[in-house]
């Protein structure tokens, strides 16, 4: 098959019907063949309020036809090749090409079809998160239903009577450490008070990838790949604000860690949590709002400060690429074998990857932390020389990486401590061209370097600003009907 619709057509017999995903199916010749009259990129007209519709940065809407008065939707559960980071290119399970999977939206009171095919090597079963449906819908593989084999299909259909921040996820726990969650947002009948201008949702993942291996390794449970909306610092597409505001934030967790969401700049309220929207008077000020697994919270404030403000989970590991054992130096020059070679120390493993039949449970089953090879730590200064320094890597100049050399004082090395992984970060590190779009327009030279994990910006621009960017974008969404950087759109079929 040639690309993505032409597969979920062919996979529907809905023909034209599903180019009403414009961001992510619709070809420009099949613009205007929508079948759906309400549009998931506009304010929804109800009573006369308008009901933002909920933006989720790096992960495409789903669309639906109608049938009758029920709004069907389509989820393919399938394997997905995901760029999770510039060049870092790995195998997760989602739906419909991407994890998370597309967001759902509807209205309190839709009466609701959802076909799920399982494209999946593996049985699967869909969880709606939250919902008060009936239990022959519930998702529940085993209790409530049979699972759904490979190349099997289950049809679920209710009537949604809440409202809120919700989710759909896999029923089995392996799997949902691959991907397989998605947003699901239920618009409430009676709009929100105070009424937000902008409205977006997150969702916070984790995963276990060694070095030399795309697979994430679900049975971890320490993760150096920490993603928002499947996506690291610095490839996250930042949140476009004008600046006085009001924003709504939806943050969704599924993993193993609470993650402590910290915004900078403003004060937030929490309006809202996986159950609904919360009463007015249990709004207290915060910057911070722990998302515990399992768990949605919806953050509420006013734009009230102009600035690139950093949005990130505030856990120290999580604010890092690629964690494991900092092996640059060690292929250098101060390595330190501890048993084991240096190639076993770097991942490479000869007789497959980590978490091949060869190969015992201490490999790949931790992320290597304290292992076996490791760089020469400084618990105590280290011996006299040059303090470490990195390379000039010719390689990386050329992918775009800028590496101007971070400072390192005289006596470095006789400091305890040094070097610590943040060494790593800052110019050595900034690929601002790499991930160039209108969103990142105009920040300031090298931010890329600073960026890493579950971060991203709230952008709080002056209207001339923001002006320009929704220009940029308009322009490139018109260069580029497929917007190519969307993870449904890597996604590759034969
Ligand atoms: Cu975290």
């Amino acid at each position: 098959m040639k690309n993505r619709r032409d597969f979920l057509r062919n996979s529907l017999g809905l023909g034209a019907g599903l180019a009403a995903a414009p961001r992510l199916f619709a070809a420009p010749q099949e613009k205007g063949a929508s079948m759906d009259m309400e549009h998931m990129s506009h304010a929804i007209q109800r009573g006369g309020s308008r009901i933002v519709s909920v933006e989720t940065p790096d992960v495409p809407q789903l669309s639906w036809r109608m049938d009758g008065n029920v709004k069907e939707f389509h989820l393919i559960a399938e394997a997905v090749k995901q760029e999770i980071f510039p060049g870092r290119i790995v195998d997760l399970w989602g739906y419909n090409g991407s994890a998370p999977g597309p967001t759902i939206q509807v209205n309190q009171g839709d009466r609701v079809r959802i076909i799920v095919d399982n494209h999946l090597p593996e049985a699967t079963s869909m969880h709606w998160h939250g919902f008060e449906i009936p239990i022959d819908m519930d998702g529940a593989p085993g209790s409530s239903q049979d699972p759904i084999p490979p190349g099997g299909r289950f049809v679920y259909e209710f009537t949604l009577h809440q409202e809120g921040t919700y989710f759909y996820h896999s029923h089995m726990a392996m799997q949902e450490m691959m991907g397989m969650i998605g947003t699901f947002i239920m618009h409430p009948k009676e709009p929100y008070k105070p009424r937000a201008d902008k409205d977006f949702a997150i969702i916070v993942q984790e995963y276990a990838i060694l070095p030399n291996i795309n697979v994430p390794n679900s049975m971890n449970m320490e993760f150096n790949w920490l993603t928002f909306n499947g996506k690291s610092g610095p490839a996250n597409t930042p949140l476009i604000v004008r600046h006085g505001e009001r924003v709504r934030i939806r943050l969704i967790n599924l993993g193993m860690d609470h993650h402590p969401i910290h915004l900078h700049g403003h004060q937030f309220v929490v309006t809202g949590t996986e159950g609904g929207r919360q009463p007015q008077s249990t709004w207290g000020p915060g910057n911070t709002v722990l998302v515990g697994v399992a768990q949605s919270r919806d953050i509420e404030f006013v734009a009230t400060n102009p600035g690139n403000w950093m949005l990130h989970c505030h856990l120290p590991h999580h604010m890092m690429n690629q964690m494991s054992s900092m092996v640059g130096p060690m292929s250098r020059r101060t390595g330190m074998p501890a048993g084991l070679d240096m190639e076993r120390g770097m991942g490479m493993l000869r007789q497959g990857s980590a978490t091949s039949e060869e190969n015992g449970p201490s490999l790949g089953r931790g992320m290597g932390v304290g292992s076996t090879a490791e760089q020469t730590m400084s618990n105590s200064p280290l011996k006299a020389g040059n303090a470490m320094q990195h390379q000039d890597m010719p390689d990386m100049q050329k992918q775009g990486m800028q590496m101007g050399k971070p400072e390192v004082s005289k006596n470095a090395n006789s400091v305890p401590g040094f070097p610590q992984d943040a060494f790593m970060e800052g110019p050595m590190m900034a690929m601002d061209q790499m991930v160039d779009k209108p969103e990142n327009f105009d920040l300031r030279p090298g931010w890329s370097g600073f960026m890493a994990g579950m971060m991203t910006f709230v952008r709080v621009l002056p209207p001339d600003k923001y002006d320009q960017i929704m220009e940029l974008r308009k322009k490139q969404e018109g260069d580029k009907p497929m917007k190519m950087d969307m993870p449904g759109m890597e996604h590759k079929h034969e």
